[in-house]
C-alpha cells in the first residue's frame, strides 16, 4: 500500500505530470486499484440553493455581480424544496447530494436555515455536502452539529495564479476554512480548476497545496473550466486535453486514498476523454444535466457511459 505523503514539492509534482504517459497512466491506475474498486464510480447530484448575485470576484463564475451573464438570481431555497430536491436524487441513484450557495461567507442566520436542510437530507439516508463560502470556526460547529458528511470549499489553483483569478479573497482566507472545517470534523472536498489559463506548474502548485494538507481531503475534486459567455474567462485558449488527464493522474498518485472526483466541464468532453479521466484515478462524478448554473451530461449519458466501461455506480452509502 502507498505511503501518504503530506510533504511534496511543486518540483516533485510537476515531474510526476511530465511523466511519460503511458508509465503516468499505468502507475496511477495500480495505485487507485490499491484503494478503489476500479469498476466502481460514486455518483453525487449538485443542487444550487441559492444562485447568483455573489459579492466576490472570481473569474471564472458566473455567479459573481461583478459579470454579465445573464443568470437569474434566486434566493436560497426553503428546506423543504431542497429536502424534495435531494429525494429525487436519491431517486435517479446519487449517494451524496450536494448543495451550493453563492455566498462570499454565509452571516449565522443563513448557516442556521442550511443546517436544518442538511438534517433533512441526511434523514433520506444520503451523505450531505454543502458548499457555502467561507466560514467561521462556529458555523463549521454548527453545520457538525447537523450532522453535515462534507464541505466543499476549493483553492481553485496555485497561490501565484490565485491573484489572477480572484482579488476579493486571499489563498489564505481559503486555508483558513479548511482548518475550522477540519476542527469541526467535517469531511473536506476541496480541489480546483484547470484550463483557466494556468502553466502545468501551477496545477502541480494546486495539487501540491491540497496533498500537504493532513490529513488529506477526503474528496478532491477536479473541475475543467466551463467557459461562461460574459465572465472574464471566456474565450480563454481551451486546455489540451490530456493535461485533464495527466493532472487527475497526479492528483491520484500524491493524495492515493483520496476520492478524486471529475466535476464541472464534462458536457465538453469526449465519452473517451472521460473514460481516460476514469482510468487515471477519478472515481466520482456528479449526475444529473445541470451542475449549479451549468449543464451536466445528464442521468442517461452517464448510464450508458458506466455500462461501456463495465462500471457501476456505488450502491447508496
Ligand atoms: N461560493 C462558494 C465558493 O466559491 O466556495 C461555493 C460555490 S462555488 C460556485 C463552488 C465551486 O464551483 C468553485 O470553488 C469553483 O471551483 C467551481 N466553479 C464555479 N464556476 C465554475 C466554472 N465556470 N467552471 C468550472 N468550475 C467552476
Ligand atoms: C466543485 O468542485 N465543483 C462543483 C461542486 N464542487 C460545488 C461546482 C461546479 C460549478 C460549475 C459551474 C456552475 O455550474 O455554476
Ligand atoms: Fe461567488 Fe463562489 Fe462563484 Fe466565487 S465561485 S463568484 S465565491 S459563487
Amino acid at each position: 500500500m502507498t505511503e501518504l505523503r503530506h510533504d511534496w514539492t511543486i518540483d516533485e509534482a510537476d515531474a510526476i505530470i511530465a511523466r511519460p504517459f503511458h508509465d503516468l497512466l499505468a502507475a496511477a491506475h495500480a495505485v487507485h486499484r490499491e484503494t478503489f474498486e476500479a469498476h466502481v464510480v460514486e455518483a453525487a447530484m449538485l443542487l444550487s440553493i441559492k444562485t447568483g448575485a455573489c459579492p466576490e470576484d472570481c473569474a471564472y463564475c458566473p455567479q459573481s455581480s461583478a459579470w454579465n451573464t445573464g443568470l437569474e438570481p434566486a434566493r436560497l431555497m426553503p428546506t423543504t424544496e431542497i429536502v424534495e430536491a435531494a429525494e429525487r436524487a436519491r431517486e435517479a441513484g446519487a449517494t451524496r447530494f450536494c448543495m451550493g450557495a453563492a455566498w462570499r461567507s454565509p452571516n449565522d442566520r443563513q448557516v442556521g436555515e442550511v443546517a436544518a436542510a442538511v438534517r433533512g437530507v441526511g434523514e433520506l439516508g444520503m451523505e450531505t455536502c454543502v458548499t457555502l463560502g467561507m466560514l467561521t470556526a462556529d458555523q463549521a460547529a454548527t453545520l457538525a452539529n447537523a450532522g453535515l458528511d462534507y464541505y466543499n470549499h476549493n483553492l481553485d489553483t496555485s497561490p501565484e495564479f490565485y491573484g489572477e483569478i480572484i482579488t476579493t479573497r486571499t489563498y489564505e482566507d481559503r486555508i483558513e476554512t479548511l482548518g475550522h472545517l477540519r476542527d469541526a470534523g467535517i469531511k473536506l472536498c476541496t480541489g480546483g480548476i484547470v484550463g483557466m489559463g494556468e502553466t502545468r506548474r501551477d496545477r502541480a502548485g494546486l495539487l501540491v497545496q491540497l496533498a500537504r494538507l493532513d490529513p488529506h481531503p477526503e474528496s478532491v475534486p477536479i473541475n475543467l473550466l466551463v467557459q461562461v459567455p460574459g465572465t472574464p474567462l471566456f474565450g480563454t485558449d481551451e486546455l489540451e486535453p490530456l493535461e485533464l488527464v495527466r493532472t487527475i493522474a497526479a492528483a491520484r498518485l500524491m493524495m492515493p486514498r483520496s476520492v478524486v472526483r471529475l466535476s464541472a466541464g464534462r458536457s465538453d468532453m469526449s465519452d473517451e476523454l472521460q473514460a481516460l479521466c476514469l482510468h487515471a484515478g477519478a472515481s466520482s462524478i456528479f449526475l444529473g444535466d445541470q451542475l449549479l448554473t451549468t449543464t451536466n451530461p445528464g442521468v442517461d449519458h452517464d448510464r450508458a457511459l458506466l455500462e461501456h466501461l463495465d462500471t457501476t455506480f456505488a450502491p447508496s452509502a
